[in-house]
């Protein structure tokens, strides 16, 4: 993965940077050392190869590129073109998707562009068509109070955040939930699960015109057939976003049913989680939905990253390769052996365990709220981050879940006996937690107290599990 010119290409590197804003460089090299030094189970995050890091690193970013492929509103673009195309063809091969759209920067953005896609092809064509325009360059400013009026009265149905949602899906606070008439689904109360018939009842009640499929905090598989049934059945587009899976559809972990790409209208993705590329989004698409995606930027991106660009089509080179699908596979296994190493210690588990890359922890048997948690693992050096479970007492800020994913340190190559000794871990530091109280006295959602010596002891046994799996072996900055 690294040799010595990655060392000396990154030691170099910082040379330069140093001359010009030291704080800049120093900071870069503490956050190496931070990453190498902790026990990353952030379920977003993971270690791009030193290939996509380097990418990132070059004047491809210095070119502005608006428009798509041999079609820029500004000259020169021809090497922009070629790293866009092949970041779309990877896209198209690895997915299996008819079309391929690599200029989004985020999952938001790439969410914003399935949006307004979407309104574009449902609703904007038919418009134009019925009021006799070409394009909307032809639309009176009578027409475009009824276009408006069309556009703002649209029906989005997704999953609710605490069930796992994601806030682009509706939640209320959340441009989705504003420019969409929302309603969301849940999971079934008892077993946390998703139910199918309560979605298609809900579907069939609303009537959306946007049916999201897709989540951040839920550890189950979903089945896509069946939301695409249920989308067909009421007229909806179906959207999935699969920023946190795309790993595994990618690797073939799912497949059939399982993998969205054949059964949505528009898929979208980040290309930073479980897919290990460089910080950015990505949209799929069926070929009818092509021209409206096209027009994401300047419609609602800024200029694209040229650079990034580049080093999406490096990674998802990368995520073509054999491996990756063996790494995939760990990923999931290695869920699967948190899961187990949580529950056999007598944990709680959101729908009893999982099926992806992710786990979410009930912390309320501990008596803790998620933040509590959270900060007490940060002390031993266990990066996660607090998540609401469903129907969270402690609301979407202090909640009472931890989620955690496997997709990092199995990039640094832990397996089912590290994956057991984390949750062992974990488990100490959170029997060793007792909630803490405000300035008044008063009991605290926020403060604790962890008993001393855990933080130094899990420390201790985290620094040998991460001594033997070292983050980009080989690179020294020294
Ligand atoms: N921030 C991403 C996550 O952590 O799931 C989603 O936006």
């Amino acid at each position: 993965m690294t040799d010595a010119r990655t060392s000396a290409i990154y030691r170099q590197a910082l040379e330069v940077i140093a001359e010009v804003e030291p704080r800049v460089a120093e900071a870069t090299r503490q956050e190496l050392a931070d990453q190498r030094g902790s026990l990353k189970l952030i379920a977003s995050e993971n270690y791009a190869s030193p290939a996509v890091l380097l990418t990132m690193g070059t004047w491809l970013s210095d070119k502005y590129a608006e428009g798509t492929v041999g079609h820029r509103f500004y000259a020169g673009c021809q090497n922009i073109d070629t790293v866009e195309a092949l970041a779309a063809e990877h896209a198209r091969e690895l997915f299996g998707a008819p079309y391929a759209y690599a200029q989004p920067h985020s999952g938001i953005d790439a969410n914003l562009v399935a949006f307004w896609s979407i309104l574009a092809h449902r609703i904007e064509g038919p418009t134009l068509a019925r009021l006799g325009a070409k394009n909307v360059n032809d639309l009176t400013e009578a027409d475009w109070e009824t276009l408006r009026g069309e556009l703002g009265n649209q029906r989005l149905l997704g999953m609710s955040l605490d069930a796992g949602g994601h806030l682009t899906h509706g939640f209320r606070p959340n441009i989705s939930g504003k420019m969409f008439h929302q309603q969301q689904y849940g999971t079934d109360p008892t077993t946390g699960l998703l139910d199918y018939d309560v979605v298609a009842a809900k579907a069939r009640e609303f009537r959306p015109l946007v049916l999201i499929a897709g989540y951040s905090a839920y550890p189950r598989r979903v089945d896509f057939a069946r939301m695409r049934e249920i989308a067909d059945e009421v007229g909806a587009t179906l959207m999935v976003d699969m920023a946190h899976f795309a790993g595994l559809v990618a690797g073939k972990v799912f497949t059939g049913d399982e993998d969205p790409v054949p059964f949505a209208h528009v898929t979208t993705t980040t290309t930073h989680k479980s897919l290990r590329g460089p910080r950015g989004g990505l949209v799929l698409a069926q070929e009818e939905y092509a021209p409206s995606v096209d027009r994401g930027c300047p419609m609602v991106l800024g200029g694209p990253l040229g650079h990034v660009m580049a080093a999406k089509a490096v990674a998802l080179a990368e995520a073509r390769r054999p491996e990756f699908r063996v790494y995939a596979q760990q990923v999931a296994d290695n869920a699967k052996s948190l899961a187990d190493g949580f529950l056999s210690r007598g944990a709680t588990l959101v729908t009893g365990g999982t099926d992806n890359h992710l786990v979410l922890l009930d912390v309320s048997s501990f008596g803790l709220t998620g933040r509590q948690a959270e900060s007490a693992l940060l002390d031993a050096g266990v990066v996660t981050n607090r998540n609401a479970v469903p129907a969270d007492p402690h609301g979407a800020w202090y909640t009472s879940g931890i989620r955690l994913g496997t997709p990092a340190l199995t990039t640094r190559g832990f397996g089912h006996d590290e994956f057991d000794r984390v949750a062992e871990l974990m488990i100490e530091v959170l029997r060793s937690t007792s909630p803490g109280t405000t300035s008044t006295g008063a009991p605290s959602k926020a403060t604790y107290r962890l008993a001393d010596g855990v933080a130094d002891r899990v420390r201790a046994a985290a620094a040998e599990m991460l001594d033997n799996h070292p983050l980009y072996p080989g690179l020294d900055l020294a």
